[in-house]
């Protein structure tokens, strides 16, 4: 018998046995449904669908005093109507107490009246006008 190398020896006679690396097992994250694909957290989910703004009415009331004229260029000015539509707001409010002289979203609605109020004190008259919400 011809004598073997040392490396043909072992590879003869020995399979080298290859250690097992112990397997550590990770338990498998659960699917929450509350997790994100992209790993964001979601607090809260909304139902709810966004609604459109709340509506507001801009009414001009009557008096005895303030003369008609000026509620015309009040009405022209501040809620750009013109001369015709506002000769007949202002007429409606004169015969029925009060008016609607536009609908504007609640911030627009107020600035509307401060505008009026403040041109009505202005000019001496005692003009009132309100802002009053819309039904949805
Ligand atoms: N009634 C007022 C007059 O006879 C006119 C007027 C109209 C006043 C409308 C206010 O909001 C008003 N001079």
């Amino acid at each position: 018998m011809a004598w073997l190398s040392p490396i043909e020896c072992f590879m003869a006679t020995k399979i080298p046995k290859i250690p097992k690396i112990p397997k550590i097992s990770q338990p498998k994250p659960a699917r929450v449904p509350d997790v994100e694909d992209d790993g964001v957290v979601v607090l809260e989910r909304r139902t709810e669908k966004t609604r459109p703004p709340s509506m507001y009415q801009v009414v001009m009331l009557n008096d005895d005093y303030t003369p008609m004229e000026f509620v015309v260029q009040v009405i022209q000015e501040f809620f750009s109507k013109d001369l015709e539509t506002a000769t007949q707001i202002m007429l409606k409010i004169h015969l029925d107490g009060r008016g609607v002289c536009g609908v504007y979203s609640r911030d627009v609605a107020a600035t509307k009246v401060d505008q009026v109020m403040e041109a009505a004190n202005k000019a001496g008259h005692p003009l009132q006008c309100v802002s009053e919400p819309l039904e949805p």
